[in-house]
């Protein structure tokens, strides 16, 4: 086992899920993260699946162009605090079936445990991720960013009101993430419903916010992803921040600078979000 936890998938995995928990995102089960494996991945996991795998379960939802695909995930109420402790009892891997709309578990998640209970969200966001990166995204990532959730209180929760702090609080923001964020009103975690509106703003984004809840990331591998999330918290605490020292804004980074920032880094911001 402890030749499958250093295959680079699962120990890229393992790493990220104590990462977050270090910054403090994933109080008691909070948050989830699921990784689309390669065919070099599974190849590389297969020796260690189970001889039997676990009954196929229907998720509610569908998407064709995951069909036959494999995902290492989060167990749903695990804590991500004891994923390096005990990897097999907190995370797994899961088949989908031929129509895209049933998984089993192949690997881990011992104990009668299951996937994220957001793996309808996480599995319906792979497929808008892929379809829009032509295949590069690999990774859905949610978290319990607490100055992304703290600020979810007191902006418009619109994608272009919530964005312009973000870009203005931290200069490299707009080169992280050009086209911006996009919001979810509050809504019941862990459905159908939550999934579509995610989906929805991913196929435009690479981030979503949820308001009062947390923050749902993607990108082609770990580091990217978490790199996501990570720029986005620092830029959201270093506008709480300023917003806690009750005196008022003198200076921000202003439209045209945006602009210029854009045009030496070679990016293309969102115009839309920009005055
Ligand atoms: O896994 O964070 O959104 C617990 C959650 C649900
Ligand atoms: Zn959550």
């Amino acid at each position: 086992m402890n030749e499958l936890y250093q295959v680079p998938a699962m120990a890229g995995f393992i790493r990220m899920c104590d990462d977050g928990w270090q910054q403090g995102w994933h109080e008691r089960n909070g948050g989830n993260l699921t990784y689309r494996m390669t065919e070099e991945d599974v190849a590389a996991c297969r020796p260690y699946f189970d001889a039997q795998p676990r009954p196929w379960v229907k998720m509610g939802v569908q998407a064709k162009n995951l069909a036959g695909e494999y995902f290492i995930t989060t167990g749903s109420g695990k804590y991500f605090r004891n994923v390096i402790l005990d990897p097999a009892a907190n995370i797994g891997i899961v088949e989908i079936n031929d129509e895209g709309d049933s998984w089993r578990i192949v690997w881990g998640l011992e104990n009668g445990a299951k996937p994220t209970s957001e793996f309808p969200s996480h599995f319906m966001n792979h497929s808008v991720r892929k379809e829009a990166t032509n295949g590069a995204n690999r990774v859905i990532y949610h978290c319990h960013a607490t100055n992304v959730i703290a600020l979810t209180y007191v902006l418009p929760l619109n994608d272009r009101d919530f964005t312009r702090p973000l870009w203005q609080s931290a200069t490299e923001c707009p080169v992280v993430f050009p086209e911006g964020v996009g919001v979810c009103p509050w809504m019941v975690p862990g459905g159908a419903a939550i999934a579509m509106a995610t989906s929805e703003k991913m196929k435009t984004y690479q981030a979503a916010v949820w308001a009062q809840h947390g923050l749902f990331v993607s990108g082609p591998d770990y580091d990217t992803a978490f790199g996501l999330a990570h720029t986005i918290e620092k830029s959201a605490e270093i506008y709480v921040k300023v917003l806690s020292t009750g005196r008022p804004i003198l200076q921000t980074i202003t439209d045209d600078a945006l602009r210029a920032i854009a045009h030496d880094f070679g990016v293309q911001l969102n115009e839309a979000f920009l005055d």
